[in-house]
């Protein structure tokens, strides 16, 4: 949301005429009715043009914004089409997913069109192993000043021809296991010469401090609880913090630990975060009379079977961990 409503403003504080969104704005076509709000209330708040084309999570039939009440400053193409913005001299070709058929045909400059002829698309382009979407080619046959390209999460030059050619990327670190720029582009398109492409920083996601490869490395060894290991850890995040940790060292807290539990607790003081069990356990001990009985029934049961020993000893470990609130 941070992000988002950065890019608006970067847009008003650098004088751009019309902000290009290309699709998949919404992870998921069923988000809550305050993100869809919020979503509408930036892009009003921008003042500026703001078009807007449906990706392949926010597809076009169940697209937030096909029942929203959308504010005049938003245009929104859920099908391919063509918009003409007269007031900023510029047509602009939508092609969003899932209308590829038609994709090819629309994506032409139109001689009798106005000056400035941009294009938004959503897929993907061929990579090794995938022919994609879209047809590198047909950027270069276009004839068109700009291809705002959607769908991958980082910044990638396709310009072919006289057309400059982009993906965007996305504005924010959005999964903690890429390490992307997180910029915004800025487009400046000028008649009869290849448009200018300048990337601008927006994400404000990074990793801890003290963990630069991305990967926060933490000895839970010294810990006799939980909840002093977890109040360490809190200490490293932030709202920024896009984190990933692994727990290593031998645990020998009372209770085991909870990772999935941990990680509940953890995530309202971070912006994203992966928490990974590296850690090795030590062998429970009973506290009650009901786990020295199952303890001492394991040993009787290993005793008379000695073959299968390892395996009522580490039934009994599961018990213990079980009836400590562990989880398989
Ligand atoms: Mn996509």
């Amino acid at each position: 949301m941070r992000a988002f409503r950065r890019v608006l403003r970067e847009a008003q504080t650098r004088e751009c005429h019309a902000v290009l969104i290309a699709g998949d704005l919404f992870d998921s076509p069923r988000v809550a009715q305050r993100w869809v709000e919020f979503a509408l209330s930036v892009i009003a708040d921008s003042r500026l043009p703001v078009i807007v084309i449906v990706g392949n999570h926010d597809p076009a039939e169940r697209h937030p914004f096909q029942t929203a009440r959308l504010p005049s400053n938003l245009h929104f193409l859920p099908a391919t089409d063509r918009l003409r913005l007269d007031a900023l001299e510029l047509e602009v070709v939508a092609c969003p997913a899932g209308d590829e058929p038609r994709w090819a045909a629309a994506l032409r400059r139109d001689p009798h069109g106005a000056p400035h002829q941009i294009a938004l698309m959503h897929g993907s382009m061929p990579t090794a192993g995938n022919s994609g979407a879209i047809e590198p080619a047909w950027i270069a046959q276009s004839g068109l000043d700009y291809v705002a390209l959607g769908d991958w999460h980082s910044p990638q030059d396709w310009s072919r021809g006289g057309t400059a050619c982009w993906y965007s990327g996305a504005p924010e670190m959005i999964m903690p296991r890429q390490q992307l720029p997180a910029v915004m582009l800025v487009v400046e398109v000028a008649q009869g010469q290849p448009a200018q492409v300048q990337s601008v920083a927006i994400g404000e996601a990074r990793p801890p401090h003290n963990a630069p490869d991305g990967i926060l490395h933490w000895d839970v060894s010294a810990y006799k609880d939980t909840a002093s290991l977890l109040e360490a850890l809190r200490a490293w995040l932030t709202p920024e913090t896009v984190a990933r940790i692994r727990l290593t060292g031998r645990w020998q807290g009372d209770a085991p630990l909870n990772l999935e539990s941990m990680a509940e607790m953890l995530q309202p003081y971070c912006l994203w975060l992966d928490l990974e069990g590296a850690f090795q356990s030590e062998r429970l001990q009973p506290h009650t009379p009901f786990e020295t009985f199952l303890l001492e029934r394991a040993q009787a049961h290993a005793q008379q079977t000695p073959n299968q020993a390892d395996l009522y000893y580490e039934a009994a470990q599961t018990a213990l961990y079980l009836l400590r609130g562990g989880r398989l």
